[in-house]
């Protein structure tokens, strides 16, 4: 569990809450911080009490993310296209988007960034590999490159601004695995949350890429190299095996039998 006696932050963003994770970080972050800064493009619920503020933004709008960050104190930056899109939208929501988290940051002086990343940063590697965070990238889809393109960009901010990120290069976090792939990808939302708290309050993380996985069976991902955050994860795929192994056999050739990121090797191309 997260050091219960970390100070929490006064003003945390969250960006995506509107989203299927945010929604429910939206409650789960609560000791992090005295306020949570609720942040998104789509509607969300009014703040609940005192120690919510709703603000919806634009990523791709570079002022309005300017003034979104100002008087907070650490961001989780999960807002964004989630899925694979057509290149212009990725831009738009993603590439932009993190470029204007980060400059506001910087200009509001916010030294602690968590960055929602994705396995689809490495999906390319196949399902009979194990990597670490220093292999290099194989990023499957447009959005998997926007990612992946987040994490340069919190290298960069670290290197030259010292602003400290943790990218959760996140595998599959629902309530439940949805298929046999999800089985070695599968984050339960504690795990998450326990994660996130690591990644907000563990000191000296300069740019730390972990990866997003509860304790299942058979994983592809190392994580010796952020052995400092501390993360053990309690949760597992394991209790979803035999509803998800009822499902009908996946082919041989196809990619979610294949490759670490399942579908997303094979989508696109969108004209
Ligand atoms: P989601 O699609 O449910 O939520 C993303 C949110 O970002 C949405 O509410 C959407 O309205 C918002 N958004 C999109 N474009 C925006 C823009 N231009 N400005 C402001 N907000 C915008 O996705 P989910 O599952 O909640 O994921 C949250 C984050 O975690 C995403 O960044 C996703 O890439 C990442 N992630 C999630 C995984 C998962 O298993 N749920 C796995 C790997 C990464
Ligand atoms: C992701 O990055 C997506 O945001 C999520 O919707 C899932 O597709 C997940 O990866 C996954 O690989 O299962």
């Amino acid at each position: 569990m997260t050091n219960p006696t970390s100070t929490p932050y006064n003003r945390l963003l969250l960006t995506g809450a509107a989203g299927g994770l945010g929604k429910v970080l939206r409650e789960r972050l609560r000791p992090f911080a005295n306020i949570i800064r609720l942040s998104d493009i789509s509607p969300m619920a009014p703040a609940e009490g005192p120690h919510e503020e709703v603000v919806p933004c634009d990523l791709s709008d570079k002022a309005a993310v300017h003034a979104l960050c100002e008087g907070v104190d650490a961001i989780c930056h999960f807002g964004g296209v989630s899925v694979e899109r057509p290149f212009e939208e990725i831009l738009e929501a993603n590439i932009k988007g993190v470029f204007h988290i980060y400059e506001a940051a910087r200009r509001h002086g916010i030294k602690r960034i968590i960055f929602a990343s994705s396995n689809h940063v490495i999906g390319f590697y196949k399902q009979t590999e194990t990597i670490d965070a220093h292999a290099p990238r194989r990023p499957d889809s447009y959005y998997g490159l926007s990612k992946s393109y987040g994490e340069d960009m919190a290298t960069f901010y670290y290197d030259r601004y010292g602003i400290e990120t943790v990218s959760i290069r996140i595998g599959s976090s629902f309530p439940e695995p949805a298929n046999r792939r999800m089985m070695s990808t599968f984050l339960t939302y504690e795990d998450l949350t326990d994660l996130i708290g690591r990644s907000l309050f563990t000191p000296n993380v300069g740019h730390t890429v972990v990866y997003g996985m509860s304790d299942n069976r058979d994983v592809w991902w190392d994580n010796r190299l952020a052995a400092h955050l501390g993360f053990k994860p309690q949760g597992s795929s394991e209790p979803f095996r035999e509803k998800v192994e009822a499902q009908p056999p996946v082919a041989a050739d196809d990619p979610n039998a294949i490759y670490q990121g399942g579908a997303f090797c094979a989508a696109g191309p969108f004209d």
